[in-house]
């Protein structure tokens, strides 16, 4: 009897280990590049019109504090597979600018730091982390982290399918080549089609829809083995292409009194959403919805400059946009459908940055957390309503660059409270999210000791990460 007693537990637990393994969640994440805070529906929109992604909102966890880590493409890219600020990794600004910003700056009043431009290989990313408990990993779309010896398959991904090193494409329209930036630019693996034939008519496709087939394919692929997929979409970065029939639509539906006024930014809108719309389609039909992990984000705050004359966007109520430390470059849309942990929608207000998602998917995995990340798991948030100790912690931004919107400048944002810091500068600015989430009223001088404690304290971590930093230019002529 005494033997029978141990054994069957021993059974037990085999089977419950083995039927935990079998349940691992698909994770996927949806970047939009450039995807702004008021961009879509659900968070503001009037002239876009996003009814899928509005569907998805409703029945998931939405953000109201999220943030990407930079106000630009690829530093916010790192960090989401590394766990990691740009600061730290020294890759503070997008990889073209890299090598070449100090050399097109001379005209500015301040030296910027030479910036790194490939993440190293030695970094441990999101895909290398997720293989380590069997996942099958596939990449498609903007990747931004280096040449073809930093593509996604050195990192950690079994397959990846229109990767590029830039970060635009010159077309959104088939065959996805021409010139573009004074330069030639393709997306890779387009010859071939959806079903992998070479040389088939495609006139008239466009790249959302066909990253979308591609996604589909790549789920169908993996046969029931957990999969994560990091589908990076190129749109709704510039160039400002979109299906004509949409651009029409938009055009007769835009009013005066609209906050946006892009028909054709607002029909690439409704591509992403129309895109994302059937991706849910596919995974609810084939009963992979429930168990999977899906993050829809963007990667930095949406382009408030012109694109061939024509205002892009707006983040408003936030102020500002791409490139800038203000709310408007850096906070952005987050909406997590994780039905599995949590199934009731609700709304999110702590803040949360892209360096947490390294951890969180570690603890969800019990996967050991990598050596260096500086992120912190919100898992709790997602299992849990009403937990709140992650507004213990700071926020910090370091983007040591110019853009049309900024100077150099680093941030800390703490609680209801945010400080600005322009390099060079004597004042810094004080602003309180909660009050005054425009930041049009710098409070500094009405409370130097907050001041004072949070500029400290991001000295402190910029110390403590080594950040790069900006010197004055002797050659400056203002
Ligand atoms: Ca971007």
């Amino acid at each position: 009897m005494l033997r029978l007693y141990f054994f069957i537990p021993l059974i037990l637990a085999t089977f419950s280990s083995q039927s935990q393994e079998d349940k691992l969640p698909n994770i996927i994440f949806i970047t939009v590049d450039d995807l702004g805070w008021a961009d879509l529906g659900c968070y503001g929109a009037d002239l876009h019109e996003t009814p899928n992604i509005d569907a998805l909102a409703d029945a998931s966890l939405v953000f109201t504090n999220s943030y990407a880590a930079a106000p630009v493409c690829s530093p916010t890219r790192a960090s989401m597979m590394t766990g990691k600020t740009p600061a730290k990794l020294h890759l503070t600004i997008w990889i073209e600018a890299a090598g070449h910003e100090r050399k097109t700056m001379k005209a500015q009043p301040l030296i910027t730091p030479p910036t790194i431009e490939n993440l190293p290989l030695e970094e441990v990313t999101l895909a290398e982390l997720l293989k380590q408990k069997g996942y099958s990993t596939a990449h498609i779309g903007k990747w931004h982290l280096g040449d073809l010896m930093h593509f996604p398959e050195a990192q950690g991904f079994d397959v990846s399918y229109a990767a590029s090193q830039r970060g635009a494409p010159p077309t959104f329209f088939y065959p996805y080549r021409g010139h573009a930036f004074g330069e030639y630019r393709f997306v890779t693996d387009m010859a071939r089609d959806a079903d992998h034939h070479y040389f088939s008519d495609r006139q008239g496709e466009y790249l959302t829809d066909r990253l979308t087939d591609e996604a589909i394919k790549i789920i169908n692929d993996a046969q029931g083995k957990p999969l994560f997929l990091n589908l990076n979409y190129y749109s709704v970065h510039t160039p400002i292409e979109a299906k004509e029939s949409d651009v029409q639509y938009f055009q007769n539906r835009k009013q005066k009194s609209f906050l946006h006024q892009n028909e054709t930014y607002a029909a690439m809108v409704k591509s992403i959403d129309d895109n994302v719309g059937r991706l849910i389609a596919h995974l609810k039909s084939t009963g992979l919805f429930n168990n999977t992990l899906l993050v829809l984000l963007s990667d930095n705050g949406g382009f408030v400059n012109n694109y061939r004359d024509v205002k892009v966007t707006d983040n408003s109520p936030l102020r500002s946009g791409k490139g800038s430390l203000y709310e408007g470059g850096i906070r952005i849309p987050t909406i997590i459908s994780a039905p599995f942990l949590h199934p009731n929608p609700r709304q999110i207000d702590i803040p949360i940055s892209t360096i947490d998602y390294v951890p969180t998917l570690c603890d969800l995995l019990n996967i050991a957390h990598p050596d260096g990340v500086e992120g912190e798991s919100f898992l709790t948030v997602l299992e849990q309503e009403g937990y709140t100790a992650m507004n213990e912690r700071s926020l910090f931004w370091h983007y040591p660059h110019y853009y049309p919107t900024t100077t150099p400048v680093s941030a800390i944002r703490h609680g209801e409270w945010k400080l600005v810091h322009y390099l060079g500068a004597e004042d810094v600015e004080l602003y309180n999210l909660e009050d005054d989430a425009r930041e049009e009223r710098n409070v500094a001088k009405d409370f130097p000791d907050k001041t004072s404690e949070m500029l400290q304290s991001l000295e402190d971590w910029k110390k403590s990460v080594s950040a790069q930093t900006v010197s004055p230019n002797p050659n400056f002529r203002g």
